[in-house]
């Protein structure tokens, strides 16, 4: 069972790619900001919460987010195997995945991550912006605040993975083919 973290900042392009390797691995796919949008758009107790953080390019907390990411793996026993797409987000949040799939007899097989500069990431938010509804691409500062927080809080994650030998860095920059084309070639040495 293949176990794969998706790792980059925002507008890296892993929604865009997990969308690829579920069809052609068969993963179920866990993203932690689809559940959250799903939730806002379900105006449930979880989403208004989320979108109070979101809305200003903050992580939710992360006794909120692990605790949601345990319900929805609890709800697939029998996954042949996961995507993570913007989870791990922060240490405490790697270490509680270890947990929950050492729990399931399962492990963290790799981090893929996707490398791109942040003038790259910016355009490409401020472009999705201009049609996606996402009031986190609609605003330059809110774009600027995610960056910001990604390299205080999200980059060490990286460290976590080192340790264990399992981080594999993707160039992220070129046609969204040529990188899943990079993803199925890492993948497929696993
Ligand atoms: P996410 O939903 O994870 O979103 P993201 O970081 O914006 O994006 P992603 O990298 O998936 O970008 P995409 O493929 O869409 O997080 C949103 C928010 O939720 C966070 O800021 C946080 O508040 C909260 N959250 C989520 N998880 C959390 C956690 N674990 N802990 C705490 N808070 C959490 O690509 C972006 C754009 O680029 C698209 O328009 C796409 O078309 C384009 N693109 C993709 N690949 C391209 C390419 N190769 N060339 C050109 N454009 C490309």
């Amino acid at each position: 069972m293949l176990n794969v973290v998706l790792f980059g900042p925002p507008g890296a392009g892993k929604g865009t790619q997990s969308a690829f390797l579920v069809e052609a691995y068969g993963f179920i796919h866990l993203s932690t900001g689809d559940v959250f949008r799903a939730n806002i758009k379900g105006a449930t107790p979880l989403g208004t919460l989320a979108k109070s953080y979101m809305d200003q390019g903050q992580l939710v907390p992360d006794s909120v987010t692990i605790d949601m990411l345990a319900a929805e793996l609890a709800k697939y026993p029998a996954a042949p195997g996961f995507i993570f797409d913007g989870f791990p987000r922060t240490g405490p949040q790697a270490e509680a995945l270890d947990a929950l799939l050492s729990g399931m007899n399962a492990s963290v097989t790799a981090m893929l991550a996707l490398e791109v500069p942040e003038t790259e990431l910016k355009a490409r938010l401020l472009e999705r912006g201009k049609t996606s509804g996402r009031p986190d691409d609609a605003d330059p500062n809110v774009i600027q605040k995610r960056i910001d927080v990604y390299n205080a809080d999200t980059a060490p994650v990286q460290h976590f993975y080192e340790a264990q030998g399992k981080y594999i860095g993707i160039p992220g920059v070129g046609s969204i083919e040529e990188i899943t084309q990079r993803l199925k070639v890492a993948l497929d040495t696993l």
